[in-house]
């Protein structure tokens, strides 16, 4: 019998010219949850945000591959995928400058309050309320990266025109990135002390989960602003609300969100120093484009029982 592969479709944007590689090899179907009937029928599965964890794979008996439309895959329990023989694999290194873009972007756009001056523009400015909302420069600026892999790396790449001075924090020193983008590596603590820009870059883990709460933010200067493109729950909500409504930080640029989508009751949408992104920092086309491309190859080798060119570090010693 035919492999059955499914595609999330809450996934943005796998083209079916993409997802066209896998017919020669299998039935392909897109899916919207629940999808639990043909999900014990899947030998291979294009995840886009559902959890991959151990109740899920009992519902998936013939699945071999789970391929995250993405980088970050702590949605997917790997420990649970490699006692069950099923590949882990992800979208690494294409959507980097993609992510790197639209961080600069809510780094720009706050600094410029963008969105602030957009609103004048439509609603206020020919009524002579023109209210000019001034913004800050970034001459003179210390940039700080947490997290300065793949997509922090490109983040300071493009920060080498503006004036700023480059900081960063990781678990692992990077002396080649510190020779090559002039980045200073800094304790934490100092991180958070130093920056007026603070932009994390860490994939979500236990060591990264609420990692900029209330103590870190305390530790920051009224003047600073935290940016997040990595994921929500590396900063606590309430916490970051409090710094910003009691002003001990001046804002937050944040495309991601403790939950997503994020609730329309959410405090942090009342807030005028706040710019928000409903977690699109990898979607432009060319960059989603690629993502499917790898994320259809590497199921495409499961299927002709070669090993994943993408898995998950985790499963790097493993074959199934
Ligand atoms: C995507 C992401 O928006 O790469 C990631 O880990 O979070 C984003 O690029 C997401 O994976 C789409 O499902």
């Amino acid at each position: 019998m035919k492999h059955l592969v499914l595609i999330s479709s809450d996934i943005l944007n796998v083209p079916e010219d993409v997802a066209g590689a896998l017919k020669p090899l299998a039935e392909v179907t897109y899916v919207k949850a629940p999808y639990d009937d043909l999900l014990a029928r899947a030998s291979a599965l294009l995840v886009g945000g559902e959890k991959v964890d151990s109740g899920f794979l009992e519902r998936a008996p013939k699945l071999g591959i789970a391929a995250r439309f993405g980088v970050g895959y702590d949605a997917v329990d790997v420990e649970a995928c490699s006692k069950r023989r099923v590949y882990a694999t992800h979208t690494p290194d294409v959507l980097s400058g993609a992510v790197a873009d639209q961080t600069w972007a809510l780094i720009l756009g706050f600094m410029r309050r963008i969105p602030e001056a957009d609103r004048n523009v439509r609603e206020s400015w020919a009524k002579k309320d023109r209210r000019m909302p001034f913004g800050w420069d970034m001459e003179g600026k210390t940039l700080g990266v947490l997290g300065l892999g793949r997509i922090g790396s490109q983040v300071v790449r493009r920060a080498q025109g503006f004036d700023v001075e480059l900081v960063y924090n990781d678990v692992v020193r990077k002396p080649d990135m510190e020779k090559r983008y002039g980045v200073r590596y800094l304790g934490f603590d100092d991180l958070m002390r130093s920056s007026d820009i603070l932009s994390l870059h860490v994939p979500l883990l236990p060591s990264t989960k609420g990692i900029i709460g209330e103590k870190a933010l305390s530790m920051m200067k009224p003047s600073a602003i935290v940016v997040n493109t990595s994921r929500g729950p590396v900063i606590e909500e309430k916490a970051l609300y409090k710094a910003l409504t009691e002003e001990r930080i001046r804002g937050a640029a944040l495309d991601v969100f403790e939950q997503e989508p994020t609730p329309l009751d959410n405090p942090l949408l009342k807030l005028d120093n706040v710019v928000l992104t409903p977690h699109s920092a990898s979607a432009t086309w060319e960059t989603r484009r690629k993502m499917a491309e790898m994320a259809v190859s590497n199921i495409k080798a499961y299927l002709e029982g070669r090993r994943p060119p993408n898995v998950v570090p985790e499963q790097s010693g493993l074959t199934f």
